[in-house]
């Protein structure tokens, strides 16, 4: 018996996956990690996961996030700082429930963080809140940016010297809600033949406090020039964009959602449109998968997260790992496990 017992301990210790990254802290759940350097150092802006006892749903009602804490590293490798907490739900005066994943940016001597919340009457909005320091604490601006709508907002500081804001997510992120920048609550989702429903975007105006132009949906190609359809779901968009560049081509990066990858699109605009070229990241352990992608030092970084930790989809926990360009500029895509 012990021998059998020994037997199947091995085999399965082959086939159980393996993690090729470690979470980045464990003395709390982080998520959706979205990474900057700023003064040299990487500053990730993350969701920050709590046990709420809500119960699952299509609706992300378990994701009942309070609050975020800004973690600081010297690099990719080095120990991670946890500066506590930058912004409460309790301090921003429109907010009602949800903190889900912010970004951040930097402009002229301040820092500011982006973040989606479900206002009083439960629509997500995206807020802005602003520090003198990367780590915050932020003090959020009294009402949402005017315009904003659903979730997960990403900010390209590009360097054309504008800032462009990118948001949007289906199901629980009510992007499905949104036709024309109307809200509409009883909206459907799409049916399979149906155009997909596709990100926003718009340039933030100087001040980095409002919106410049009213949001522009992201026309997201395949790679014969069509537009994806609801059913194309392994390709199609879902929430968590992420816009970078390299070598003077926009990257436009998401999660696909219910096929859980993290895809990417190439475009020669920060507007697109972008074409769809493959994967970055497949599906990781857990039902989300949430991204962002950072230069540091000559070297590129993938910042993601799975479940390790808890096992549970809504108790997440932060990874980085090295993310590499083919020489024609594709991007070699990463499993997270082996
Ligand atoms: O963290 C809450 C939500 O889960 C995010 O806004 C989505 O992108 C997904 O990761």
């Amino acid at each position: 018996t012990t021998l059998l017992c020994l037997i199947s301990l091995a085999a399965n210790a082959q086939i159980r996956p393996q993690p090729i990254s470690q979470p980045l802290v464990s003395h709390i759940y982080t998520a959706d990690p979205s990474a900057h350097v700023f003064n040299g150092k990487l500053y990730i802006y993350p969701s920050h996961d709590v046990e709420s006892g809500i119960k699952e749903d299509d609706s992300g009602a378990h994701f009942d996030m309070r609050d975020y804490h800004i973690l600081s590293m010297d690099s990719p490798t080095s120990k991670v700082t946890d500066h506590g907490v930058a912004l409460s739900v309790n301090d921003i005066a429109w907010a009602g429930r949800q903190l889900w994943a912010p970004d951040a940016a930097y402009k002229k001597g301040m820092y500011y963080l982006y973040f989606p919340v479900k206002d009083k009457q439960d629509v997500f909005r995206i807020g802005v809140a602003s520090s003198k320091r990367p780590e915050g604490p932020f003090t959020p601006e009294k009402a949402p940016l005017e315009g904003t709508y659903s979730i997960d907002p990403c900010v390209l500081a590009a360097t054309n010297g504008e800032y462009y804001l990118y948001f949007g997510g289906i199901w629980g992120g009510q992007l499905q809600r949104w036709n024309n920048n109307t809200y509409d609550a009883n909206a459907k989702l799409r049916t399979p033949d149906e155009p997909a429903i596709l990100p926003r975007m718009a340039r933030l105006s100087p001040d980095m406090k409002q919106l410049a132009e009213a949001p522009k949906e992201i026309q997201l190609l395949d790679e014969t020039g069509k537009p994806f359809l609801e059913k194309d779901n392994d390709k199609r968009f879902f929430e968590g964009p992420w816009v970078h560049q390299y070598k003077n081509k926009y990257y436009f990066s998401y999660s696909t959602g219910d096929t859980h990858n993290i895809a990417y699109a190439i475009g020669d605009s920060p507007y697109g449109p972008f074409t769809y070229k493959g994967v970055v990241l497949k599906p990781v352990q857990g039902w989300t998968n949430h991204h962002s992608i950072v230069a540091f030092e000559g070297k590129w970084y993938l910042f993601y997260h799975d479940v390790q930790l808890s096992g549970k989809t809504h108790l997440r926990n932060i990874k980085v790992t090295e993310l590499t360009y083919n020489p024609d500029g594709t991007i070699v895509p990463i499993s997270a496990y082996k």
